[in-house]
This record gives structure tokens, C-alpha cells and sequence, in this order.
């Protein structure tokens, strides 16, 4: 059985994370993970508080277990989401997309664990000082708002610079990229493109179909130009931001063709108009599973392959 400090941390069976993924990671997911024995995480995206808290009760009604919220903190809410995550005392706080040092004290004071997403050494340190639990080292290969670094070498040079924990995410969607990311320096992994496949995961059934079939080139990086660069799926919708990023249109105009593309690819499943985010290992998810059986499969491949880690020795 794989056991690391992050699971006595936290009080979790197995060091598996599911990512806080935007419109759909909802209180039902988060709950299902949990009660599987990793951390779901309860994403808040661009929602209001009022939003969060409901997504919150409903998770509470599901599981006695420990689950997480995520704060994506460009995110205009993302000051009173915050209150709401200390308030609702959740166990643990994610923070993404930015720097969350303005909000650690309060989370502290309601005796919420922080644990920031970090896609750079210097971010780490800055978490690691302010008082982060642990950290999340999110490699490029993830799908969503991404940094600049890959997995491989992001998460060696977190691990040395900090001494709390380190959790690997991007591209990590089996016991082999769990394996890895051990063996990198981490105590524990994050994964959302799998869960992505989850059946307690409400998402459009196109969404669904089109991660179940995408192969190794099947997404691509929007948004470099603003600054937020963003994986996603290669679609129409993404071709044709690409277009206009690199064909001159004003930031309005980009900011206006992104509104809204990630419900119309979560609840509509608008393959022509949606924003279909994903990581690389979107080639990597074969079938629809419960989150329990994935986060058990995940856990138990990293195990056989850890154990059998010194037939590579002499
Ligand atoms: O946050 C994510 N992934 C996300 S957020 C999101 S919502 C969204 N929707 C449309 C456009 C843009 C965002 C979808 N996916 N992952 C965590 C993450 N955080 N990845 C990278 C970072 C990061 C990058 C830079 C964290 C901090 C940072 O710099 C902090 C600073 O300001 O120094």
C-alpha cells in the first residue's frame, strides 16, 4: 500500500488528488473521490461564493471525508470565495492561476490547510514562507492555465528548493506517471484529465467522447499571447482563437471569443463553439470508471511498478 506524509497530513488513504477543474468539478465528484480515498477538490472557477458554498453542502452531504476547494484567483470572485472556503472551514484550500499570499492568514486563522499550485521554484519558495502545508507542482502537459515548465523538471527543482510536501501534477493519468512523479520527489500526485472520465463527472457526453478518443497530438496551447496560455483541446473553437491571436485582433476581441466556450464545451457540448480544456494525457484515459476505481487502479499500478523498482539495480 502506498502511504506518504501528505496522507497523515490530511488524514486521506491514498495520495491522490483530483485536479479542481473548472465548471466541473462539483461537490458530487469531489465527494467521490474522497470517499475513495484520495482528496476531491471542489473547483470555483469564475462562480460566485453563493455557488461554492452550495457545491460545498453537497459534497458535506456525501462524504464524513476530507475534501479540498479550489480558488482560481483571476477569478473576480475569488475574494469572497475565499472568505467562503475559511468560513465553511473546508480541510483544505487549492489555490491557481496566480498568487494566493493575500489570502494565506485568513486560512490559517480558520485552521484551513493552503496548498498553491506552483509552476515555478521562485512561486514555491514565496508559498513555502508564507505558510503552504504543501504544494501542488503543476507541469505544462496539464490541461487548462498552464506555466512554463514540464513535469519532469518542474517538480525535481520544487522538491529540492522547499521541505513541506511536494504533489505532482500534468500529465499524470496512471500508476506509471504516479511512479515517476515518487521517484521525482514528490509524495503524492494530482490528476483532473482522468477523472475527466470519472461516472460521478457531469460533463457533456461530446466532452466525454472526444477525451475517450483523443490521441498523443490532440491538444494544443491557446493564449500565449495574453499571457495566459491555456491547453485545450484542438478544435474548431481553438483553431480559430489561435487565428485571431496570431492575426492581429485586440485583447477585447480574444477576451470576448473565450466567454462563455467552457460551459458551451461542459454543458452544451458545443463541439463547433466550446472550449474543451484537457491535459496531454488525454490519450491516456481509455474508459468510463468510477472515481474510486481510479483512484485504487492509479495507486495499486504504482505500487507493483515501485516494488518491482529494483530488478533496475545491480
Ligand atoms: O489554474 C490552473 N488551471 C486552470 S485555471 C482555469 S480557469 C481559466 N479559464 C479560462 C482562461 C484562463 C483560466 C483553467 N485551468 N492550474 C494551476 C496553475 N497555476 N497552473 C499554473 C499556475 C500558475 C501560473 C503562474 C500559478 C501561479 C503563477 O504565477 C503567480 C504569480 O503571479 O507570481
Amino acid at each position: 500500500m502506498i502511504r506518504s506524509q501528505i496522507c497523515d497530513l490530511l488524514g486521506i488513504r491514498y495520495p491522490v488528488f483530483q485536479g479542481g477543474m473548472a465548471w466541473i468539478a462539483d461537490g458530487k465528484l469531489a465527494a467521490a473521490v474522497s470517499e475513495g480515498g484520495g482528496l476531491g477538490i471542489i473547483a470555483s472557477g469564475n462562480a460566485p461564493a453563493s455557488y461554492v458554498r452550495e457545491q460545498i453542502r453537497e459534497a458535506k452531504r456525501r462524504t464524513d471525508r476530507p475534501f479540498g476547494v479550489n480558488i482560481m484567483l483571476m477569478s473576480p470572485y475569488a475574494p469572497e470565495v475565499a472568505r467562503a472556503a475559511a468560513e465553511e472551514k473546508v480541510s483544505v484550500v487549492t489555490t491557481g492561476a496566480g498568487n494566493p499570499s493575500r489570502y494565506m492568514r485568513m486560512w490559517e486563522e480558520s485552521g484551513v490547510k493552503v496548498i498553491p499550485v506552483v509552476a515555478s521554484v521562485g512561486l514555491a519558495r514565496l508559498m513555502q514562507r508564507t505558510g503552504a502545508a504543501a504544494l501542488i507542482a503543476e507541469g505544462g502537459e496539464s490541461g487548462g492555465h498552464i506555466g512554463e515548465l514540464s513535469t519532469m523538471v518542474l517538480v525535481p527543482q520544487v522538491a529540492d528548493a522547499v521541505q513541506i510536501p511536494v504533489i505532482a501534477a500534468g500529465g499524470i493519468a496512471d500508476g506509471r506517471g504516479m511512479a515517476a512523479s515518487f521517484m521525482l520527489g514528490a509524495c503524492g500526485v494530482q490528476m483532473g484529465t482522468r477523472f475527466l472520465a470519472a461516472q460521478e463527472c457531469t460533463i457533456s457526453t461530446v466532452y466525454r467522447e472526444k477525451i475517450l478518443k483523443a490521441g498523443d497530438l490532440c491538444t494544443m496551447v491557446t493564449g500565449r499571447r495574453l499571457g495566459h496560455p491555456v491547453r485545450s483541446l484542438r478544435t474548431p473553437f481553438a483553431r480559430e482563437y489561435m487565428k485571431e491571436e496570431y492575426g492581429g485582433a485586440s485583447d477585447e476581441t480574444l477576451e470576448a471569443l473565450g466567454t462563455g466556450a467552457l460551459r458551451r464545451a461542459v454543458v452544451d457540448g458545443d463541439a463547433q463553439n466550446g472550449c474543451f480544456l484537457a491535459g496531454q494525457s488525454a490519450a491516456m484515459v481509455k474508459q468510463v470508471q468510477p472515481a474510486a476505481q481510479i483512484v485504487r487502479e492509479v495507486t495499486d499500478e504504482a505500487e507493483r511498478i515501485l516494488q518491482g523498482a529494483g530488478r533496475w539495480v545491480e
